[in-house]
């Protein structure tokens, strides 16, 4: 019994010391001092020894339960941190390591040409106006010489939402808003963007949805020459100070004489080419003296007031711009187009 305990004792210690985690130490210490282990086994065998040896042997058997277990103490804390160790190497991480640059998103190119023209008109003293985009029949056609009936407002064009409101189709309603504000006192010098709505069959040149800017300036003495001086300052400054402009007769119900201006075509340098079709002229805005019929339903007397309008289109002017074919790109979204007009930082 005695030789039997001293071989457990040594076969125990070695298990011990070669143990490789926490685990098979714990399936060690089960094996040798649990309750169906070898060393109670010979324990129990203890009531046929003589009452000398009992004591004897009893001692012995508690000094091996001591050793091993003295033993798997210090393994237990020996494993415990090499765990440590094991899991802290695991996570290391390089704090010194540079940060992964973060993705910038950028303007929209028609919000960049918009936020351009509107600073070229600021600039000149102008104040940015906005308005609803669900507007009166008043605002968007009656008050600016479009009475009902007018061929010019053929119902066909339009989203009515009911007989009277309409989703605006260009941006006058708001600077004739603004005009009934002053109550018949100039002066008025605004600028309006934003986006219009006409009944049209989306392609290449045309959107249901598209964005407008006009300009409006009613004082006392402004002159068709105080037109062209503004619309030739600010097509320099958007289109290159080497561009000549022109303005044609034309013909729009809220504006008396009515303009359209060109400026030279720089892809030909005016010898034609297929952007301005042959004729070394590319249209970009239509313009006018206010019509005094305009000015009167605003409450101006139009004996005293003069003033002088322009609008257009960002999107044909940003096309021009930056050579874009085809206007359903500005809504598409295709990041491979929006990404060729973002600035690196
Ligand atoms: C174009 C032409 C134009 C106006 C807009 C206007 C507004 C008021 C009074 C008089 Cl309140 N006129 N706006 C005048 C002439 C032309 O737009 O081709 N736009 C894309």
């Amino acid at each position: 019994m005695q030789d039997r305990l001293k071989e457990l004792q040594i076969e125990a210690l070695e298990k011990v010391a070669a143990a490789a985690d926490l685990k098979e130490l714990n399936d060690i210490r089960v094996s040798y001092l649990g309750k169906k282990g070898p060393i109670t086994e010979v324990l129990k065998g203890m009531g046929k020894l003589s009452a000398e040896e009992r004591p004897k042997m009893g001692a012995l058997a508690n000094e091996v339960r001591d050793a091993i277990s003295g033993q798997m103490e210090g393994k237990q804390k020996e494993l415990e941190e090499a765990a440590v160790q094991k899991q802290l190497a695991a996570e290391e991480m390089d704090v010194t390591l540079p940060g992964r640059p973060v993705k910038m998103g950028s303007h929209h190119p028609l919000t960049s040409i918009i936020e351009e023209i509107e600073d070229l008109f600021i600039g000149m003293g102008y104040t940015v106006e906005e308005g609803p985009e669900v507007e009166k029949d008043y605002y968007n056609f009656e008050a600016l010489n479009l009475p009902k009936g007018h061929p010019a407002r053929d119902m066909q064009d339009s989203f009515y939402i009911t007989e009277e409101t309409l989703l605006r189709t260009h941006t006058s309603p708001v600077q004739a808003r603004t005009m009934e504000k002053h109550q018949g006192k100039g002066p008025v010098k605004i600028i309006c963007p934003g986006k219009v709505y006409r009944r049209d069959n989306d392609d290449a040149t045309h959107s249901h949805q598209f964005m407008q800017i006009e300009g409006l300036v009613v004082d006392e003495n402004i002159r068709m020459s105080d037109l062209k001086g503004t619309l030739e300052v600010f097509a320099k400054k958007l289109f290159g100070e080497d561009r000549e402009i022109r303005l044609r007769p034309s013909f729009f119900p809220f504006t008396e004489p009515s303009v359209e201006m060109d400026i030279s075509c720089k892809i030909c340098g005016g010898s034609g080419c297929s952007v301005c079709k042959g004729t070394g002229w590319i249209e970009i805005l239509g313009a006018g003296m206010v019509h005094p019929n305009v000015l009167e339903m605003a409450g101006y007397d139009s004996k005293k007031y003069t003033g002088f309008a322009f609008g257009m289109g960002p999107e044909r002017i940003a096309m021009l711009k930056y050579g874009v074919d085809d206007i359903r790109h500005f809504y598409t979204n295709d990041v491979r187009f929006l990404k060729q007009f973002s600035v690196e930082e």
